[in-house]
């Protein structure tokens, strides 16, 4: 793919992912009718889909050989010579959304041949967008003003500050909040914002040094993870597997700012979350 085509791809999936955001701002109802999916605490919103229906119209309209795959309506396989895929989260942190919290996002990430180049990670409620193109750079708009955003310079662990997210199932929260528990006196302390895209900007943003979550899906790293390399940090899976391949649920994922970047892992490891 040519830099003219990235160039143009990246700015289809900010104006949709704009879109769609702006539409989940200006429409979101006093009451939400909602549905549950792998857990009682595992919530979809009509939002959610209405958001994704609306992403699924644009991009087909604007590119109808692409695949896309997104977390409300599953697969569609692209039918173009080159295997572009959009992956979607409609609403990462639907359960803030729920509940009138602004810390959630739309997240639009493109794979090109199963390797991710473009991020767009849209936080209406922060009027803040994120996005990076492989060799681009990584960036955040928000008030007509673009700056490049880099991950953080820690260097120590003892005084970063660590973001992490919590599986739905209750078996997989309890394991996973022992092991926080077990980090915390570790480290400078612990955030959870409740939308992962949003952790991995704020490693990219040097928000937070370091996010750790162990259960995501294609469509909550995607685009985040493209943005976080695009400033410096690393993100990897510690089992180090593909964080495009299927079993990504199974996998922690890890994103740090550099100078971090092995202390993080093996307190990860050393709390029992290898
Ligand atoms: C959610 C994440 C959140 C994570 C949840 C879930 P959703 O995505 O972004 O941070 O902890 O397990 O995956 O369901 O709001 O799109």
């Amino acid at each position: 793919m040519s830099v003219i085509e990235t160039d143009d791809l990246l700015a289809l999936a900010r104006d949709i992912a704009r879109e769609a955001g702006g539409m989940l701002l200006d429409r979101r109802p006093e009451i939400l009718r909602t549905d549950t999916k792998s857990t009682p605490t595992d919530v979809v919103t009509e939002m959610d889909r209405a958001a994704e229906d609306l992403i699924r119209t644009r991009i087909r309209a604007a590119r109808p050989g692409d695949g896309i795959v997104g977390e409300e309506s599953g697969e569609a396989a692209g039918s173009g010579a080159e295997r572009v895929r959009w992956v979607v989260d409609p609403i990462d942190g639907t359960v803030n959304y729920l509940y009138g919290l602004p810390l959630w996002t739309v997240s639009i990430g493109i794979e090109v041949d199963a390797r991710a180049i473009i991020g767009v990670v849209a936080v209406p409620g922060l009027s803040t967008t994120y996005s990076a193109a492989v060799g681009g750079g990584a960036w955040a708009e928000a008030g007509g003003q673009r700056r490049e955003i880099h991950a953080s310079g820690a260097r120590d662990l003892a005084t970063s500050l660590i973001a992490t997210g919590f599986p739905y199932a209750a078996e997989g929260r309890a394991r996973h909040g022992a092991a926080v528990a077990t980090m915390l006196p570790q480290v400078r302390d612990i955030r959870r914002s409740g939308a992962a895209s949003l952790d991995l900007c704020w490693v990219a943003d040097g928000r937070v040094d370091a996010y750790l979550e162990r259960g995501l899906h294609v469509w909550d790293a995607c685009a985040g993870s493209v943005i976080c390399r695009e400033a410096g940090a690393v993100v990897d899976r510690l089992d180090g597997g593909d964080l495009g391949a299927d079993d990504l649920p199974e996998a922690l994922v890890v994103a740090s700012a550099p100078g971090i970047a092995g202390q993080i892992r093996d307190l990860a490891r050393a709390v029992g979350l290898g």
